[in-house]
């Protein structure tokens, strides 16, 4: 089995500081945070801009300032979102691929979220795949729901997307599919040939669906964008926490974890020496 990327999504466009007080919001933040993670275990962060008062934001400058602040900082991959928060223009949403970051999620399909709906339409999110494509950033692509598979597969055949993916499974938003092995399952046979893929549970699915990735040779992503807790009732008190806790759960299941620049060699991109 290859080693495990571990991806820490570490702020979201969700989660407040009344819900998680440890919530990364300023550039400097995040950049802490990232690296805290890497010191941990994770290969790539995945990384949403806020304004200082903590409103979302697809602010270029700021995405800007992440970047810098990251790779003054450790050597660890950074993910922008394309997705934003719902309700952003599809303009504002893919303004940090401008800044040509090594990866950024694409989305491939429209969802209900809770009470709101998350629009993809299939127009605007080819769009989102060409400008990946002439920036050289590297998609992850986000899977709510099974129907968006079909698009991955209808996409490569239309020649919109190329090579080995690496895709994404969220699962437990309401709306989308359900956090459970039996969607995972489901989902992971389904996958185009020579795809990647990992698992971003949500809230308690976090960590079952985490660790059934680790036995299946899929990858897992942790963190606060995605769930608050430690455990039932307990707050987790880092990014970090959430990342140890799957790197160490990896190793004990003898599968070693990826540095960045063996998750880059894994992931096609280009070194970063
Ligand atoms: N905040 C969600 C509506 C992504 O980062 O690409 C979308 C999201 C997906 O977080
Ligand atoms: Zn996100």
């Amino acid at each position: 089995m290859d080693k495990l990327i571990i991806t820490a999504a570490l702020t979201g466009a969700e989660v407040t500081r009344a819900q998680q007080p440890a919530l990364p919001i300023t550039p400097q933040e995040i950049a802490d945070a990232a690296c805290e993670c890497a010191q941990a275990g994770a290969s790539i962060v995945h990384v949403h801009a806020r304004l200082p008062d903590g409103t979302p934001t697809q602010d270029k400058e700021i995405y800007r300032q992440i970047i810098a602040e990251v790779k003054k900082r450790c050597n660890v991959i950074v993910q922008v979102s394309t997705g934003g928060a719902v309700g952003m223009t599809p303009q504002e949403r893919l303004a940090p691929v401008t800044l040509k970051p090594e990866m950024a999620t694409l989305s491939m399909g429209t969802v209900n979220f809770g009470g709101d709906v998350f629009m993809n339409p299939p127009a605007e999110m080819e769009i989102f795949a060409a400008a990946m494509r002439d920036h050289g950033v590297k998609p992850e692509l986000e899977i709510f729901d099974s129907g968006m598979l079909t698009t991955v597969h209808r996409w490569l055949k239309k020649g919109l997307l190329s090579g080995p993916q690496h895709v994404d499974f969220v699962l437990g938003i309401p709306g989308g599919m359900a956090g459970t092995p039996e969607a995972l399952m489901y989902l992971r046979s389904q996958l185009p040939a020579q795809s990647s893929w990992t698992v971003a549970g949500i809230g308690p699915a976090q960590l079952p669906l985490g660790t059934l990735a680790i036995l299946l040779g899929g990858h897992v992503r942790v963190g606060f964008e995605d769930n608050v807790y430690y455990r039932k009732g307990e707050l987790a008190s880092s990014n970090a926490q959430l990342v140890a806790r799957i790197a160490r759960i990896s190793r004990e299941l003898e599968r070693d974890v990826a540095t960045p620049d063996e998750a880059r060699a894994l992931l096609g991109l280009k070194s970063s020496a």
